[in-house]
């Protein structure tokens, strides 16, 4: 595939300010017809073709230009393009019609079926699957959809911005009109048509106006969209109560459908959903689901303003709208639930995908430069290390500038596709400061290293500071610049408190690091101090100090900051695992360290510590960090055995405290999702993995008691998640009672799929295998794919990566088998392969053969063979 380069943006030639869409939904025979009123674009190119884009489409006739027919030579149609030679020079209509078949679109791009619906997904450039179009974001219109279908298939018609009009047809048909004021690219239209349910309820907006809100799910599914529906209700309000936007439709729909790719989208006025991030009642989703639920839910809801509102130049912008998006939707989050407790899994999952990213073949800037598939840069780095980049530009300029800022961007690119220039200078605006080096967030890939050494002078009491930056090399990026470092810090004093500061950073408590390396000097102090540096984790950089393992302790115990509470006994651990990964690796004995089964025990101790962050705080670093810290010459299971190691030895330290723990946080009450109660859950099911950490009889015995008495999913599943660790005939007969509870419940049963894909053990690729001949599987959908496939390859580190490549193997028969159905979530599990080259010798090469087998196959979509030509690259 041809690369893409953002230093070759160049405005459209032509603008459509209005299209008149028609679509007749009839199976085989649906047909599109639209109208599109254009005109030549004062910023582009005058006398050039005016070229539409398509993608496996055609005409069902010649196009109409004012109202006439063109001739065969006017213009010639491919199915990635309709060329019309000589357009006029002046505003003229073109009226196209194209027939389409949506059953046959496996690729779930365009319009196509789900379940008992006609759905559409746009984003990034499936509009030319329906009609042929100038298919960028910098291309916007009013649109007014007429949908017609029949009234007993398709009883439903929903479409973006208001609903104008609806009627009755001859035949038992329908239609419905729908009318959206607001200017929008392509990719964010929608229509759907089909017999679904619906839960209805509305929200009148801070200036009173009435918003007719509608969920429509499966028929009989109901009442598992009442969270989501509560979710919407307050993200509405904290939108309006944090950054002053207001919603501007009548109307706002949500469609949850089962047939998806993305988990949902952002349509304006009608977000189409993944029904995995809309249903949940308390026997079929988790506290976890929960929480993905709201999240997601805000998420769509904050596009309207950064997304829809303002919109994007290019692809290359993509993190303007989800980088930002994302942060909103974080902080919705932490203001609904604990604070410091989300911070935590943020980053958790940010180090978990993205860190790993970074240091990998797929490393891309947070504003790429070049792509040959857009679809593959809907990562990590652009939605999550963008998010990430926004909150130190929070924390660098304040909260003050920052919300300034926001307004500023609000109010002069409404209505417009903007860039990162653009929305970064609304803040150097707002602040009064220059923020061109920290632009290079955006274009210098890779995870900043810091280095933080310190010196005391017991003579004059005073600490040094020494800060140095490097940035590693990444894929077309060797030279690096120093970026600008916001460090949130404090100074801790013998007993713990945090100390006043004097100094050169007296008053804000932030460490402005702009230079590859600088010192800084805190005088006046009684005694060396203790450093608490990367508070909240204000950068995302991987930070190596010179604390002491003593130090760390005491910041478990001591620091203000509950972030980095969690961080000291992080780094505390990971040192230990690491150890004892080289111990296991030379052939002897995991490693232990009692002073971290001390700090264990005095956290389940301290009644300050609430149960989510307690649950947080006993969580070891997983399989992924330990691999990512170590770096190269990776051994999963070496890496398996430390931390299992580790885990014994802890729980058998801590066993007292954590058998009461686990009798204390016993609730027979009726489930409530909310985090209060989410917390005290995740607690106890943090002790009974502890507990089980043996694996033994007793083990499973626990963990069996766990998984029957559960009300509620939550429980039943850290139930079932601990016994699928332990080969005992409880497991098997967990799975097979937990089979027949939920039979037929897609969505619960991908749970069931999930956790035995993920089973440490040498007979899970078998039981996968034997799993995708299950009725409960169906590798036609995103979400078993995801759940079963997906699953084993992200998430079984020691099954995925067997010594004897077959792991790869399997992966890379299913990616080139999928790849010419759903070319997407063929890709996307090509993203286990994100740290091939950090493998021990003997499984990187098993890895490379199985990539350079994917590469061979013919006729890849783009989506892989741009993944393929990465990875080895
Ligand atoms: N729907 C995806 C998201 O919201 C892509 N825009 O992130
Ligand atoms: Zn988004």
């Amino acid at each position: 595939p041809r690369s893409v380069r953002l230093s070759e943006y160049r405005p459209p030639d032509y603008l459509i300010d209005q299209v008149d869409l028609d679509v007749v939904l009839d199976g085989d025979k649906t047909l599109v017809t639209s109208v599109l009123e254009i005109r030549p674009n004062p910023e582009g190119r005058s006398n050039v073709p005016l070229v539409l884009d398509g993608d496996e489409i055609t005409l069902a006739g010649p196009p109409l230009l004012d109202n006439d027919e063109l001739t065969p030579e006017a213009y010639v149609e491919t199915p990635q393009a309709l060329r019309i030679h000589m357009p006029p020079k002046r505003a003229f209509s073109l009226k196209i019609t194209t027939k389409l078949d949506p059953a046959k679109n496996t690729k779930l791009m365009g319009l196509y079926r789900s379940g008992a619906a006609y759905c559409t997904q746009c984003e990034a450039e499936g509009f030319r699957r329906i009609t042929y179009f100038i298919d960028r974001p910098d291309v916007l219109s009013t649109y007014r959809v007429r949908i017609e279908a029949g009234r007993k298939e398709a009883p439903v018609l929903l479409s973006n911005g208001n609903p104008v009009e609806a009627g009755l047809l001859p035949n038992g048909r329908h239609y419905a009109v729908w009318d959206d004021p607001w200017p929008k690219p392509c990719y964010l239209f929608a229509l759907v048509g089909g017999d679904l349910g619906v839960v209805r309820d509305s929200f009148v907006t801070v200036s009173g106006r009435h918003v007719g809100l509608a969920i429509y799910v499966e028929h009989g599914k109901e009442d598992r969209a009442s969270y989501a529906m509560d979710a919407l209700k307050r993200s509405m309000k904290w939108d309006e109560d944090v950054f002053g936007r207001e919603y501007d439709l009548q109307v706002f729909n949500i469609v949850a459908v089962s047939d998806f790719n993305m988990g949902a989208m952002e349509n304006k006025g009608l977000n189409v959903f993944n029904d995995k991030y809309v249903l949940a009642s308390g026997d079929t989703a988790t506290d976890g689901d929960y929480a993905g639920i709201e999240a997601v839910i805000a998420h769509e809801y904050f596009h309207n303003w950064t997304g829809n509102r303002i919109t994007c130049r290019d692809w290359f912008q993509l993190c303007l709208k989800e980088g930002l998006t994302v942060f909103r939707d974080q902080e919705f989050t932490a203001d609904m639930r604990s604070r410091p407790v989300e911070r935590i899994s943020d980053v958790r999952g940010l180090r978990a995908i993205q860190f790993v990213e970074d240091a990998g073949p797929f490393a891309h800037p947070v504003r790429p430069d070049t792509y040959r598939e857009i679809n593959n840069f809907y990562t990590a780095t652009v939605y999550e290390k963008g998010a990430e980049v926004i909150r130190m530009l929070q924390a660098l300029i304040g909260r003050d500038a920052f919300r300034l800022g926001m307004e500023f961007y609000f109010s002069r690119h409404d209505g417009r596709a903007a860039t990162i220039e653009e929305f970064i200078a609304c803040f150097a605006d707002a602040s009064a400061t220059d923020l061109s080096q920290f632009l290079l967030w955006y274009s210098q890939a890779g995870t900043p290293e810091v280095a933080a050494t310190s010196s005391w002078d017991e003579d004059t009491g005073t600490y040094t500071l020494n800060l140095l930056q490097t940035v590693p090399k990444t894929p077309g990026q060797d030279i690096k610049k120093p970026m600008v470092i916001p460090l949130a810090f404090g100074l801790l004093g013998m007993d713990g408190e945090d100390l006043p500061i004097g100094g050169d950073n007296a008053e804000s408590g932030l460490i402005v690091l702009n230079k590859a390396e600088h010192s800084f000097a805190f005088r006046g102090l009684n005694s060396r101090p203790v450093l608490s540096i990367n508070r909240t984790f204000s950068a995302p950089v991987k930070l190596t100090t010179d604390l002491t393992e003593n130090d760390l302790f005491f910041l478990a115990r001591y620091d203000s900051d509950p972030f980095n509470r969690w961080q000291a006994l992080q780094t505390a651990a990971l040192r230990v695992l690491i150890r004892s990964v080289h111990a296991v690796r030379g052939g002897n004995r995991p490693l232990n360290d009692p002073r971290l089964a001390e700090a264990f025990a005095s956290a389940i101790a301290d009644p300050e510590i609430d149960p989510a962050l307690l649950a947080q705080l006993l969580a070891l670093p997983s399989e992924t960090d330990i691999a990512r810290e170590i770096g190269n010459d990776v051994d999963p299971d070496a890496i398996y055995a430390a931390r299992i190691g580790l885990k014994r030895a802890l729980a058998r330290f801590v066993r007292g405290a954590l058998a009461d723990l686990y009798r204390g946080l016993v609730n027979d009450g009726p489930y409530s999702p909310d985090a209060r109660a989410a917390g005290r859950r995740a607690l106890r099911a943090t002790a009974l993995d502890l507990i089980c950490a043996e694996q033994d009889d007793a083990s499973a015995m626990l963990a069996f008691a766990h998984y029957s008495a559960a009300n509620n999913m939550t429980d039943r599943m850290s139930g079932l998640a601990v016994l699928s660790g332990i080969d005992r005939p409880e497991r098997d007969q967990a799975f097979a009672d937990f089979y027949k509870r939920h039979k037929g419940d897609a969505l619960v049963l991908d749970k069931w799929l999930s956790l035995q894909a993920v089973i440490p053990e040498a007979g899970t690729l078998d039981r996968v295998r034997r799993l995708m001949k299950h009725e409960a599987f169906s590798m036609a959908n995103p979400n078993r794919v995801r759940a079963l496939i997906g699953a084993f390859a992200a998430s079984n580190p020691t099954q995925f990566n067997r010594a004897d490549g077959a792991g790869f193997d399997f992966l890379a028969d299913i990616v080139i088998d999928l790849d010419p159905k759903n070319p997407q979530v063929a890709a996307r599990l090509l993203g286990a392969f994100r740290s091939w080259r950090a493998l021990e010798p003997g499984r990187r090469g098993r890895a490379e053969f199985a990539l350079k087998r994917i590469a061979a196959t013919d006729k890849l979509s783009p989506d892989v063979s741009d993944l393929v030509i990465r990875a080895l690259a």
